[in-house]
C-alpha cells in the first residue's frame, strides 16, 4: 500500500463551528473563536481539522443548507477571518479539510431560485422536478431523512421538487453536466485558497436510479429512498470525474478526501478508497453506528441490544474488508451521533473518564485514520434534557411533529430521542467551569450541558490522568509507532464471543516483526488476561492507569509492544 500520504499518520479533529468558540458574545461559535483556540488543537497534536459548514446559509440544518458556496456566513465571520484561520493552522502543521455539501443546496441558493422561477428556466434541470401523480399526490412514496415526504409541491409550476433532507434542502440533479462543472469549479476555488481537502456530505446519494422508483415501505408507512439513492448507478463514475476535474488540477499537492456514505457496504467502500480507482481516500461507513438503532426508525424506544462483540466484530469486518488496498476512517462520534461515553461507555462519575479512554484506545488501535469530534477529547457526555423546548435539531422537531400527528406524545418518545438525538453532540464546547463554559459571554444558541462544571478543558489540559492527556499521548504515539499506522490487523477475540471474557476487546497489529496488542476492559469489574494476549515481558507503551501485568481493572486500556 501507499503509506506515504500525509494523512496516514495524522488524526483528524472535527469542529462544529456553531458550538466551538464564540468570540463576540452572540452565543454562536465563529471563525475568530476558532482562531483563538488553535493552540488547543496544537497541544492535542491533531494533524488535520475538518470544519463543518461555514458557508452562507439560512441555517435550517445548521449550515448543511448552503445558499452561497463561495461566501462565509456573516454569523461565522468573513473570508479574511477564514484566510487567517488557514494560516494559523498551517503555521502549526495542521491541514484544513472543508465540508462539501453538494447533494443539495439551500432553497435560497440563486441556482434554486432560478430553477424554481418556472418550467422554462435555464436552470430548471439543475434540480429534480417531477409532475404529480394523476391524483395530485407526490411522484413516489419516499420518506425524507427528516420525516414526511421527500417532495415539496410548487403551486406556481404545478410540479414537485425532490428533497431527501429538509424542504429547504432541494437535491441537485447530478445527471446534468453543467451542475457537475459548477461544483468542480467551486471546489477548485477553495483548493486555490489553500484548503487541503473535503469531507463530502452524503456523497453516495448523488446518483439516483432512473425513474425514481418507490422504496420498500417502513414503520411510518412511507417508503425508503435508500434503495434508489444510496450508491446509485453513476456514483463511482461521478467520484472519478470529480477527482480528474478537481484534484488532478493540482499535480503537486496531495489532499485528504473522505466521503460521508450512509448505507455503504464493503464492496462500494473498497471501490471508493482503492487508490488505483482515483475516487476518494476513504469513506465514513455507518454500520457500527447503526448496530444499536432500530432500522427505519433511529428514535424508536425498542432497539437491538448491541453487545461489545457486535461493535468489535463490525470494525474488524471493515478492517478485513478494506484490507491492504483500501483505507478506513475510524470514528465513534461526530455532529450527528450521540456522545460515545453515554452510548457505549459508562457515564457514572467514577467511570466516565476511564471509559472515554477505553473507547479512544480501542478505536485508535485500528488501521485507518482516526477522527476526534470536538469535546470527545474531554469525554463529554449526552445531555439530560426532558423538555421539547430545549431541543433545536430539525430532525427531532420534525420527528416529534410527525409522530404527534399519529397521536403519540413527546413523553412516550423521549427515551428513544434522548439516547441518539444529534443535539447531544452539538451543545457548546466545554472550555471551563465559568457560566458560559468559556464558550460564550452571552446566551448560547443551544443550552450548555450541565456537566460542563465537571467536564471541561481547563480541568484537563496539562492535568496528568485526564482524558485530554490520554488523547494527546495516543495521537503522539501514532507518529512514533509505524505499527499503529501500517500494521496488519487481527481481532483476538473469538474470546469476546467466548463467554469467559465477554467484556474484553483485544486486537493485535503486526508490522515488520513487531507486534502491538491493544486490550481494553469494557466493564467495571477487574478481569484477568490470558498469556497469549498479554505476553510475558511485553512492554507497556500506553495505559490509562497503573498496570498489573496480566490484569485489567475496570475500563482500563493498555497497549503492549512485543
Ligand atoms: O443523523 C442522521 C439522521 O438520522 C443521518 O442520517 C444523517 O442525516 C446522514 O448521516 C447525513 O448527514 C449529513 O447530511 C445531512 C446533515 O443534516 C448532517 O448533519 C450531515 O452530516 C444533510 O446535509
Ligand atoms: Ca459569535
Amino acid at each position: 500500500p501507499q503509506l506515504d500520504q500525509w494523512w496516514r499518520d495524522r488524526v483528524v479533529y472535527q469542529i462544529y463551528p456553531r458550538s466551538f468558540a464564540d468570540s463576540n458574545g452572540d452565543g454562536i461559535g465563529d471563525l475568530r473563536g476558532i482562531i483563538e483556540r488553535v493552540d488547543h488543537l496544537a497541544e492535542l497534536g491533531v494533524g488535520v481539522v475538518w470544519l463543518s459548514p461555514i458557508y452562507a446559509s439560512p441555517q435550517d440544518d445548521n449550515g448543511y443548507d448552503i445558499s452561497d458556496y463561495q461566501a462565509i456566513d456573516p454569523t461565522f465571520g468573513t473570508l479574511a477571518d477564514f484566510d487567517e484561520l488557514v494560516a494559523a493552522l498551517h503555521e502549526r502543521d495542521i491541514r484544513l479539510v472543508m465540508d462539501l455539501v453538494v447533494n443539495h443546496t439551500s432553497d435560497e441558493h440563486p441556482w434554486f431560485v432560478e430553477s424554481a422561477s418556472g418550467r422554462e428556466s435555464a436552470k430548471r434541470d439543475w434540480y429534480i422536478w417531477r409532475d404529480p401523480k394523476p391524483d395530485g399526490s407526490e411522484p413516489n412514496n419516499w420518506e425524507s431523512f427528516f420525516s414526511g415526504p421527500t417532495w415539496q409541491f410548487d403551486e406556481a409550476s404545478g410540479q414537485y421538487y425532490l428533497h431527501l433532507f429538509s424542504r429547504k434542502q432541494p437535491d441537485l440533479n447530478w445527471e446534468n453536466p453543467q451542475v457537475r462543472q459548477a461544483i468542480y469549479a467551486m471546489m477548485r476555488w477553495w483548493l486555490q485558497r489553500g484548503v487541503d481537502g473535503f469531507r463530502m456530505d452524503v456523497i453516495n446519494l448523488i446518483s439516483k436510479v432512473k425513474g425514481l422508483p418507490d422504496g420498500p415501505v417502513g414503520p411510518t408507512g412511507r417508503g425508503s429512498c435508500f434503495e434508489a439513492c444510496a450508491n446509485g448507478p453513476r456514483f463511482h463514475e461521478f467520484l472519478a470525474e470529480m477527482h480528474r476535474e478537481v484534484f488532478d488540477a493540482y499535480p503537486d499537492r496531495t489532499f485528504l478526501t473522505v466521503g460521508e456514505t450512509p448505507g455503504i457496504g464493503l464492496d462500494d467502500a473498497l471501490k471508493c478508497s482503492d487508490p488505483a480507482r482515483r475516487e476518494v481516500d476513504m469513506v465514513f461507513q455507518f454500520e457500527h453506528v447503526g448496530l444499536d438503532n432500530n432500522p427505519g426508525d433511529k428514535f424508536a424506544v425498542e432497539r437491538p441490544d448491541m453487545r461489545l462483540a457486535d461493535l468489535a466484530g463490525n470494525l474488524a469486518a471493515w478492517q478485513e474488508g478494506m484490507g491492504e488496498v483500501g483505507w478506513n476512517s475510524l470514528y465513534f462520534e461526530n455532529h450527528d451521533q450521540p456522545r460515545s461515553v453515554s452510548r457505549w461507555g459508562d457515564e457514572a462519575e467514577e467511570w466516565r473518564a476511564k471509559s472515554a479512554k477505553a473507547l479512544a484506545g480501542m478505536l485508535h488501535a485500528h488501521r485507518g485514520t482516526p477522527y476526534v469530534y470536538q469535546g470527545q477529547e474531554l469525554g463529554m457526555i449526552n445531555v439530560p434534557w426532558t423538555k421539547l423546548s430545549e431541543f433545536r435539531d430539525l430532525e427531532v422537531l420534525n420527528y416529534v411533529a410527525a409522530r404527534a400527528a399519529e397521536g403519540r406524545s413527546f413523553a412516550e418518545l423521549l427515551p428513544g430521542i434522548a439516547r441518539v438525538n444529534r443535539d447531544n453532540a452539538r451543545t457548546p464546547m466545554q472550555w471551563s467551569d465559568e457560566p458560559g463554559a468559556g464558550f460564550t459571554t452571552g446566551e448560547p444558541w443551544l443550552a450548555l450541558n450541565p456537566a460542563a462544571r465537571e467536564i471541561n478543558a481547563a480541568a484537563q489540559v496539562g492535568v496528568a490522568g485526564s482524558v485530554f492527556e490520554f488523547y494527546r499521548e495516543l495521537i503522539a504515539l501514532r507518529r512514533e509507532l509505524p505499527v499503529l499506522v501500517a500494521g496488519d490487523f487481527e481481532l483476538l477475540s473469538p474470546a469476546l464471543i467466548d463467554a469467559e471474557r465477554p467484556t474484553v476487546w483485544a486486537v493485535r497489529r503486526t508490522f515488520e516483526g513487531e507486534q502491538l496488542t491493544a486490550l481494553a476492559n469494557f466493564s467495571r469489574e477487574d478481569v484477568d488476561i490470558p498469556e497469549q494476549w498479554w505476553p510475558a515481558g511485553a512492554e507497556v507503551v500506553l495505559t490509562s492507569e497503573d498496570v498489573t501485568a496480566g490484569q485489567l481493572r475496570g475500563w482500563q486500556v493498555v497497549y503492549l509492544r512485543h
